[in-house]
């Protein structure tokens, strides 16, 4: 049995990626970090009491700042395989706290590398590389285009995307970087744009919320579905020799965009009125589900420029020819497709009617291993220390 760690396994790829593991019988090793309330919601459903027999996942306590745990993990665990995929992941927040992600963006890496390179194994090593590397760099990005990072973040990621190539040149270490594009899902983190404005509708059609207030509505960005994404992660680290890959859909659409779609598929038409900071989006028609809450004209959205970055990303759009020759991978699930499941997500989970495609296109994609998410998990005591 093949053994995997994954650092970052509660968050939206690590669950995902554990789940696809799991289904390839690997046993599957993550590291989460202690919180005073419990942060494995994404992982619950594939939780196992410690003393069941037969269980593939282990959780273990550790943090990226603290060299010497994640160094006796890996000695103790010995993996097969490691998925490097924690990090301070918002690129907004590294502008506050810059020196902290490049603490636990960039140095994590490199601590976890120095502890694979110490235990003279030949263990497999993905990076979490991102899209956000490229920053003002024209678009389609691809392997051979140059960095110029608009963030700490992206800083961050640009060392650590270096630091994996040093270890694959300099030790041998099979190390691959996966350049991803923006990749979303149910499971996204709440502050994204993306869960951020199907959240919003959720909220909005139980009448519990009236605005949803937005930044850069003109920024263009690649968006993919996350568990296909998770799954080349694996196909990388399968390949015979280490190399790294951009991996995205080839379509790019502006925030703009996103909300209106998303507003549409939920039952509402927008008109935008105004312009820059003064610009909202009002009812322009709707279905008659949302007549209790709202008339037509109301203001449903407003810019607001605190949401604004002091460097933007304008446009990214991979050109992911790479991966689709020697990965053999094909993008599945198209924006719309991706909307109508991130809607449905949302309604479901406040209990709401939602329009449905999304649960079928699920189905019909045969993405068997996120339906779980449509049925809502009962969150459990658990004792892991
Ligand atoms: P995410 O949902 O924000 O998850 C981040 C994970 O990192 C969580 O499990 C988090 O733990 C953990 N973490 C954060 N700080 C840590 C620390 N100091 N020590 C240990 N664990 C820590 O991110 P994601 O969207 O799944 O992304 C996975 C990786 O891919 C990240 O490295 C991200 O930068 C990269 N990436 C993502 C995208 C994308 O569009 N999603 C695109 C390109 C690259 P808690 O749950 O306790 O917070
Ligand atoms: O959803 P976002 O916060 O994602 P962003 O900055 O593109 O970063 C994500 O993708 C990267 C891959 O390219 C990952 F590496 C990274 O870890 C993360 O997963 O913002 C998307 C766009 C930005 O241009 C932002 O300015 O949406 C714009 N935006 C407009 N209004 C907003 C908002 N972003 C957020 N978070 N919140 C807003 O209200």
């Amino acid at each position: 049995m093949r053994r995997a760690l994954i650092t970052g396994i509660t968050g939206q790829d690590g669950s995902y990626l554990a789940e696809f593991l799991l289904a390839q019988n690997y046993e599957v090793h993550g590291v989460i970090r202690r919180a005073s309330t419990f942060n494995t919601q994404r992982i619950d459903h594939l939780y196992h009491d410690p003393h069941d027999a037969g269980r593939r996942l282990f959780l273990h306590y550790g943090d990226l700042t603290d060299t010497g745990v994640l160094t006796a993990l890996i000695d103790k665990i010995q993996p097969d395989e490691v998925y490097h995929l924690a990090a301070q992941t918002h690129v907004k927040v590294s502008f506050q706290m810059p020196e902290y992600t490049g603490q636990v963006t960039g140095l994590g890496t490199t601590r976890i590398l120095e502890a694979i390179r110490q235990v003279h194994r030949p263990i497999r090593f993905y990076q979490a590389s991102s899209s956000e590397m490229f920053g003002s760099s024209p678009a389609p990005q691809h392997e051979h285009t140059p960095f110029h990072p608009r963030s700490p973040y992206a800083a961050a990621k640009a060392y650590a995307y270096w630091m994996t190539i040093n270890y694959r040149e300099a030790y041998g270490v099979f190390a691959c970087n996966g350049i991803l594009f923006n990749h979303e899902s149910p499971r996204r983190g709440e502050t994204f744009v993306t869960r951020k404005i199907t959240r919003a509708l959720a909220s909005m059609r139980l009448g519990k919320q009236k605005k949803l207030y937005l930044g850069n509505l003109e920024t263009k960005r690649d968006w993919g579905f996350a568990p296909e994404y998770v799954e080349l992660m694996w196909r990388m680290l399968q390949m015979d020799c280490p190399d790294d890959y951009v991996i995205g859909t080839g379509q790019s659409n502006t925030v703009r965009a996103f909300v209106e779609k998303a507003f549409a598929y939920a039952g509402i038409t927008l008109a935008w009125v105004g312009s820059g900071v003064q610009e909202r989006a009002i009812i322009n028609n709707f279905t008659s589900d949302w007549k209790p809450y709202f008339k037509l004209g109301d203001c449903v959205i407003e810019v607001d420029s605190r949401y604004f970055r002091p460097s933007e990303v304008e446009h990214l759009q991979a050109d992911a020819s790479k991966a689709h020759s020697l990965l053999g991978w094909q993008p599945r699930v198209t924006f719309d497709e991706l909307i109508a499941i991130m809607v449905d997500y949302d309604f479901k989970y406040l209990g709401i009617d939602s329009p449905g495609q999304g649960i079928t296109i699920c189905k019909v994609k045969d993405f068997s291993y996120t339906n779980h998410d449509f049925t809502l998990q009962q969150q459990d005591d658990r004792d892991m220390s």
